[in-house]
């Protein structure tokens, strides 16, 4: 299908004025490397594009989660405010005639792994996306859309980084190695070391996002200023 390149840019100027920093768009192809629990054609049989939102976690209060005391289930402010923005993009397209599906969470797809697919920036040494604006200091969601939208180049080499280590040597856990991320030496450090702002409200490890230089650019969100 030719690819819409007015819908394309409508969109972005959508999303600038939605609250939404960052917005890019991913060939479904590009996953066929991954299992089908976290390919795009498993949540929408006839996808066109994977659209990868992300907005700046300018201040860390929006990385808390907080769980209700009532069912035990957690929720992300950040996440949260993502998903509205998602709902806002479903329903743009949808009076464009086009169908979207917004991603769960988990299994869903890999977030970090199609921002950098979409062309938005690399994957770090910190095992994380790094966008040219805001480095990793950001969240992302994904939507995936029937509509024909002008996908990105991915970007699978890693320019920052280069004579780099700051975040393997800040790593508390150790998780961050040379030779690559360990999952389970993050996870239990995180575990046993969240920072509780209340008995039901905690923020989880960032450190090696805090001590990447890329994150450390002073950048205003479209968010700020939205709640005051
Ligand atoms: C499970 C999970 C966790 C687990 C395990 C993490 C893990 N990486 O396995 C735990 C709970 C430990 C965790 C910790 C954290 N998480 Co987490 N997590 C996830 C989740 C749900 C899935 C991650 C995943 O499995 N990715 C896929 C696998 C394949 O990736 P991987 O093995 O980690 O990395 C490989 C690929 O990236 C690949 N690769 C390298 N270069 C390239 C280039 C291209 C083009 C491609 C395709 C692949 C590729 O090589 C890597 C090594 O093998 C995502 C949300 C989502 N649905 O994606 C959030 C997510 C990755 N987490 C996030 C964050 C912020 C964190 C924490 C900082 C904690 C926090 N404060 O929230 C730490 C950071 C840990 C770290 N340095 O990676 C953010 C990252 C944002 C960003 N800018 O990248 C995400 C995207 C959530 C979000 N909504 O934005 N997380
Ligand atoms: S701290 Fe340095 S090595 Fe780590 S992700 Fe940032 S630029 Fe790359
Ligand atoms: S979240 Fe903390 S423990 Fe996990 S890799 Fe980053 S710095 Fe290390």
């Amino acid at each position: 299908m030719e690819k819409d390149q007015k819908l394309t840019r409508e969109l972005i100027k959508f999303s600038n004025n939605s609250g939404i920093d960052i917005i890019g768009f991913a060939n479904p192809k590009e996953f066929e490397r991954f299992k089908n629990e976290n390919r795009p054609e498993t949540y929408l049989k006839d996808v066109q594009t994977v659209i990868v939102i992300g907005i700046y976690l300018y201040d860390i209060i929006l990385d808390s989660w907080s769980q209700d005391q009532t069912t035990g289930k957690s929720f992300h402010f950040l996440d949260s405010i993502l998903e509205n923005r998602a709902h806002r993009i479903k329903n743009f397209l949808l009076n464009k005639k086009y169908n979207s599906i917004i991603i769960p969470y988990n299994p869903g797809i890999y977030l970090k792994d199609s921002a950098a697919l979409a062309g938005l920036g690399h994957i770090g040494k910190n095992n994380l996306f790094i966008s040219d604006k805001f480095g990793s200091q950001v969240r992302l969601r994904a939507i995936v859309t029937e509509a024909p939208l002008v996908t990105g180049k991915p970007i699978e080499n890693n320019q920052y980084c280069k004579g780099c280590n700051i975040c393997i040597s800040s790593c508390p856990a150790k998780a961050l190695t040379p030779e690559g991320y360990n999952k389970q030496a993050c996870l239990s450090y995180n575990l046993s070391n969240l920072l509780k702002l209340s008995d039901y409200t905690s923020i989880w490890c960032n450190i090696c996002i805090e001590s990447c230089p890329q994150s450390k650019k002073s950048q205003t969100s479209v968010l700020k200023g939205y709640f005051d």
